[in-house]
């Protein structure tokens, strides 16, 4: 019988930056086995694994050169069964990241699909170009990361589709033969005793037949012909019936530039094809598709969306509710206050962490994790500030402008070590990135210590949400409040949970609901006006 996944909290662990227990800098599994028991302190249903794999990490991972493997860095296949064990253990459930759009370039099957006769020249998107030499790629379509979306290889005159990193070609999932090894791969993890699978950008895996030239944009030229085709439905259909249906597996697809519309295709009724979705809306609250092109922060865009998604999927499917991952700024910085950090990071927790549906948590996001300041370019690691930095320079902008706009905007922010300690480093010995300077007061340790820190906010959150069914099923409708306030109300058998949180520095009105029992503030003491960035939860039994 598949599990009650909705009930699950989620902890996103991104391998690099988590714990290092070997004391090389770079954390691994070893580090993760340490730091189980934190998590079932913390109150996790299951862990989620961005990629493990072996990679040359043009995209730390999401570039796999082996799909059932460990990358060294990380450990070794027994070592990942001795975390599975202990996981299980401690009832922790594993779900691993399954990157099926592309493999790395350094791929075997992609090093031997330039082989004339090949099997695996079939595996990957290989066309003959156009011009006379026919060096101009097939068709306008532009990468997600870098320029065009091909890159011509000199040996077999052909070019091959990348729609990320150059370093990233995409497999060809018409092939047959293709899908017949992502069910292998993914056999061999259900049967290694993972749980589930997190499927990056899979609403991409399926390409336009003919693959025509999309209308002009800055970016991304030709999406529409590699975003959500049907074709997507059917691969995941038969991913699902062949294989995970077997074992019970859970799935969560991310699915960049999802509408509920569509969402509802994937993840609703009899012939749904994933358990949850990953959609981007509630993060472009303060930028337009993409952290790199800010707006003011719109609190009518955050509460628009919740109430959206809520109403759309309710008894129908579940929301995956959450404020970051590895792709986004730290959410202190992005919807909170550095000002009122420990007030906003609470709020933000409790906002969405009550809503309906599975919370994931990314690792330092339950300590209140800041976005970090760098000095330098060259202190950055990450393939996407590279390419917007050729792009603002293109534009004119110096490097000391683009730093400082990286250290607001990159998803590096994200990437940092996890804050242990207080010590230098935050415990680490020699960091494979900058660790943030703020660890001295911002790190586990000292959160462990104070019963008020955010860290022992998240922890009561998940476990009233474990306790209440109300924050796992309730029925979301948006409350009318004032300006720079969110509120909901969220009903289930005759429990209704009232939420308001502030997004000002200054007080506001607000009138408690009749005869709610206050449950969460992030304030020791209530005044008749909600504190800046105040949240309070109410109870109220109808
Ligand atoms: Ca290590």
């Amino acid at each position: 019988m598949k599990p009650n996944y909705e009930q699950w909290a989620v902890y996103q662990i991104w391998p690099r930056s988590f714990a290092d227990g070997n004391g090389d800098g770079i954390g691994d599994l070893h580090g993760v086995l340490q730091k189980l028991d934190y998590l079932k302190w913390l109150g996790v249903d299951a862990i989620w694994f961005s990629p493990l794999y072996p990679s040359p990490n043009a995209d730390y991972g999401y570039d796999c050169a082996d799909y059932k493997n460990i990358s060294p860095e990380y450990g070794d296949l027994d070592l990942f069964k001795r975390v599975i064990d202990e996981a299980h253990a401690r009832n922790i459930k594993i779900i691993i990241d399954l990157v099926l759009n592309h493999t790395s370039d350094q791929h075997e099957w992609f090093k031997q699909s330039k082989v004339p006769g090949s099997k695996y020249h079939d595996y990957y998107i290989w066309r003959k170009g156009k011009g006379k030499d026919g060096k101009k790629p097939p068709n306008n379509w532009l990468s997600m990361f870098e320029g065009g979306a091909w890159e011509y290889d000199e040996t077999l005159g052909e070019h091959y589709l990348h729609v990320f990193a150059k370093g990233q070609p995409d497999l060809n999932m018409a092939n047959p033969a293709v899908r017949e090894e992502v069910k292998d791969i993914m056999r061999f993890w259900l049967e290694l005793g993972v749980d589930g699978f997190r499927e990056d950008v899979i609403t991409y895996i399926a390409k336009r037949e003919g693959l025509p030239n999309g209308f002009p944009l800055p970016i991304a030229t030709g999406y529409p012909h590699y975003t959500s085709l049907p074709k997507v439905k059917d691969y995941l259909r038969e991913f699902k019936e062949d294989v995970l249906d077997k074992y019970n597996a859970f799935t969560v697809g991310e699915a960049p530039m999802m509408t509920t519309k569509v969402a509802k295709d994937y993840i609703t009724g009899d012939d749904k094809v994933l358990d949850v979705m990953f959609h981007f809306q509630h993060m472009e609250a303060d930028c337009i598709m993409n952290d790199w092109v800010p707006t003011p922060f719109r609190l009518g865009k955050l509460r628009k969306v919740f109430a959206h998604w809520q109403r759309e999927l309710h008894g129908r499917a579940f929301n995956a509710n959450y404020m970051e991952n590895h792709d986004h700024p730290r959410v202190v910085d992005k919807y909170g206050s550095r000002k009122y950090r420990v007030e906003s990071a609470k709020m933000l927790a409790a906002l969405y962490i009550l809503q309906s549906g599975m919370p994931f948590i990314y690792q330092g996001q339950e300590i209140g994790m800041t976005n970090i300041e760098l000095k330098r370019l060259d202190q950055f690691k990450d393939v996407v500030t590279f390419n917007n930095y050729k792009l603002a320079r293109k534009f004119g902008l110096s490097e000391k402008f683009f730093v400082n706009y990286a250290n607001r905007r990159s998803r590096e922010n994200a990437r940092t070590p996890m804050q242990w300690s207080g010590e230098p480093n935050a415990g680490w010995a020699t960091p494979w990135f900058p660790v943030n300077e703020n660890c001295s007061e911002i790190n586990v340790a000292a959160a462990e210590a104070d019963p008020n820190s955010i860290l022992h906010w998240y922890r009561a959150l998940l476990k009233f949400r474990r306790e209440n069914p109300v924050a796992i099923y309730g029925k979301y409708r948006p409350l009318r409040a004032g300006r720079k306030l969110l509120a909901y109300e969220s009903a289930h058998e005759g429990k209704r949970l009232v939420f308001v949180g502030s997004f000002s520095d200054k007080p506001k009105a607000f009138t408690p609901p009749k005869g709610g029992e206050l449950v969460f503030c992030n304030y020791a003491t209530q005044q008749q006006k909600l504190q800046p960035w105040e949240c309070r939860v109410y109870v109220v039994n109808d």
